[in-house]
């Protein structure tokens, strides 16, 4: 018997593009940062310059510890120009880097696929180390021994993909193949990451997320009655300016 070998990823024809199929892949994207000592200058100012350790992490947002490299190649997190050697690459799961520094940035994110054809996606993640003027934070909270947490949730959106990739985007690995998993490796799972303790859970994250974006529809809602409101008035002003203006003349040339 002869098989078939499948090419994965090499693929530049569209005929075995599955049209009009959509995919979508949650991801959260998160920073966790620690302070290294506390900041109310019980350390001598100069320790500053490394006051944080931080992880910046992307994460299923679909199943906790899904095998993100069955669709993602490798992951680019472009770091601030001070550090040394700011572009870092990642190519197997976790995909996250873990650094120390003193101040806040926007990390350049590029993610990388599987299917070479597919786009890499950019985005960005803000670096967040301390808490936000006038944010609350629980009482008593020691960023020494538990991190200030910023995830967001991301929905990554391959349109008509390749069958293979489909496979790979739809199916865990688990299930794939001839039955023999026995060489499948594991990665790091994220259920047993140091950090997962500090972790949203993906349920809180995606409500919080639907919880944003009804506050969003209100707020759309709210300003436009208001612009409605003020729309009408300017028309009432405007037809009050006009009788002025009208009587005005009336009065000028009659009087
Ligand atoms: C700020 N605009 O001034 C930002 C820049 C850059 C942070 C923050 C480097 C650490 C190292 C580092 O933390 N840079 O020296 O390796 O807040």
């Amino acid at each position: 018997m002869s098989s078939t070998p499948v090419v994965e990823g090499t693929s530049s024809s569209s005929s075995n593009r599955l049209n009009n199929v959509v995919v979508r892949k949650p991801i959260i994207v998160g920073t966790y940062s620690f302070q290294k000592n506390s900041e109310n200058g019980n350390q001598p100012s100069s320790s500053t310059s490394q006051a944080f350790r931080w992880t910046i992490l992307v994460r299923s947002g679909e199943t906790e510890d899904e095998d993100l490299s069955e669709y993602i190649r490798r992951v680019e997190f472009n770091l601030h120009s001070t550090f040394a050697q700011p572009r870092r690459i990642v190519e197997t799961p976790p995909f996250q880097v873990e650094e120390q520094g003193w101040g806040e940035f926007e990390i350049n994110l590029r993610i990388f696929f599987q299917d070479t054809n597919e786009r890499p996606l950019e985005m960005k993640h803000w670096l967040k180390l301390r808490p936000d003027d006038g944010e609350v934070v629980p009482t008593g909270v020691d960023y020494t021994k538990s991190p200030l947490v910023s995830e967001t949730y991301e929905e990554i959106v391959f349109q008509s993909p390749h069958e293979w990739f489909y496979e790979k985007l739809t199916k865990p690995s688990i299930t794939r193949g001839n039955g023999n998993t026995s060489v499948f490796l594991p990665p790091i799972k994220i259920s047993q990451h140091p950090l997962r303790p500090f972790m949203k859970s993906i349920e809180d994250i995606k409500s919080e997320e639907r919880e944003n974006e009804v506050k969003l529809l209100d707020l759309e809602k709210f300003l436009r009655t208001q612009i409605n409101n003020h729309q009408s008035q300017i028309l009432l002003v405007d037809s009050d300016y006009r009788a002025y203006r009208d009587h005005f003349y009336k009065y000028n040339i009659s009087g």
